[in-house]
């Protein structure tokens, strides 16, 4: 069922480490072309630090956990490729069809396949106007249900940032700082919240992810917040105005469910000159650079 690539499944047999990385931010996160690009650069940039890159999607309603270069194309370019998060993975299973997988479906089919590190921009969380729709991404319950660690820069800050914390809270997901107190702001280095924890080495990562095994209990994720650097984040005054036209956009057009995401990331990138891209970028380059040590560390046993 799982279609584990060779490479990836070598690696995971010798304890080599592997570093799993989503497709949603490339088919539907990402404008193209340039998302091919993005989508090669962070398994090179896996490589460079001694990883392997395990890309996960759906195609011809196979789960593949690492892609080759004509399967990682057909995610950036096909037309129509569906988002999927974990619920969706069975019907696009039977249906025999291709889709891009979010963090919860990818996640659980890195988990499923041995991998335990994960790399992406930012988590999905709870959205601003919870109260009306209840729009709260499928992200969080996973995570609070599969062993693995994933590197991430906070969530995304077109969310209602300190109600995600709190549901991760409630949820018991453990959250860690990487080098900072700070949650952060996806975009932005700082959040304005807090994080109780804080890891200030891959190797101290790698700690907590040997204690949570130790422990047992409920087999839930740990997030590693890492934040983007200050120099190559968005400007805060030109992010706070513009997601708030953004959001005013959302509501006007009527956008909702599986929608809301790719169209706020869309015209947070349109309405920056590009700015806000830049800043995603670098934000998903330290995390995917990050998560790959953290995989070594995790392998050598540190
Ligand atoms: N972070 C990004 N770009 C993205 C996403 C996250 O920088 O495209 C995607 C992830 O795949 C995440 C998903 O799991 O958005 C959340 O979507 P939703 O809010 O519909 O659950
Ligand atoms: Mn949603």
């Amino acid at each position: 069922m799982l279609m584990v690539s060779e490479e990836v499944r070598e690696a995971i047999a010798a304890r080599r480490p592997v570093v799993a990385l989503e497709s949603t931010i490339i088919a539907h996160g990402l404008p193209r072309p340039r998302n091919l690009q993005v989508a090669r650069e962070l398994e090179a940039a896996v490589r460079q630090e001694g990883a392997v890159p395990a890309t996960i999607a759906v195609l011809d309603g196979r789960p593949r956990v690492g892609l080759d270069e004509e399967q990682l194309e057909r995610v950036a370019d096909e037309d129509g490729i569906r988002k999927l998060g974990h619920r969706d993975l069975a019907p696009a299973v039977a249906a025999g069809v291709s889709g891009a997988t979010t963090v919860s479906a990818t996640a659980l089919l890195a988990a499923l396949a041995g991998v335990r590190v994960f790399a992406t921009g930012g988590l999905g969380g709870v959205h601003r106007e919870w109260t009306v729709t209840q729009d709260e991404s499928a992200d969080l319950g996973l995570l609070a249900r599969t062993r693995i660690t994933v590197v991430c820069a906070g969530v995304k800050s077109i969310l209602d940032v300190p109600a995600t914390l709190q549901r991760l809270e409630t949820l018991g997901v453990a959250v860690a700082g990487y080098g900072t107190d700070r949650f952060p702001g996806f975009y932005l280095s700082d959040s304005g919240h807090a994080v109780d924890w804080r890891l200030d080495t891959p190797g101290q990562v790698a700690g907590v992810m040997r204690a949570q095994d130790a422990l047992g209990g409920p087999g839930s994720a740990l997030i590693v917040a890492n934040p983007v650097p200050e120099d190559e984040q968005l400007d805060p005054a030109v992010h706070a105005r513009v997601l708030d036209e953004a959001l005013r956009a959302c509501a006007a057009e009527g956008v909702t469910g599986q929608g809301v995401t790719p169209f706020l990331l869309d015209y947070l990138v349109r309405h920056t000159d590009g700015a806000s891209l830049s800043a995603n970028l670098a934000a998903v380059r330290g995390n995917v650079r990050l998560a790959a040590r953290v995989a070594a560390a995790w392998a050598a046993g540190e």
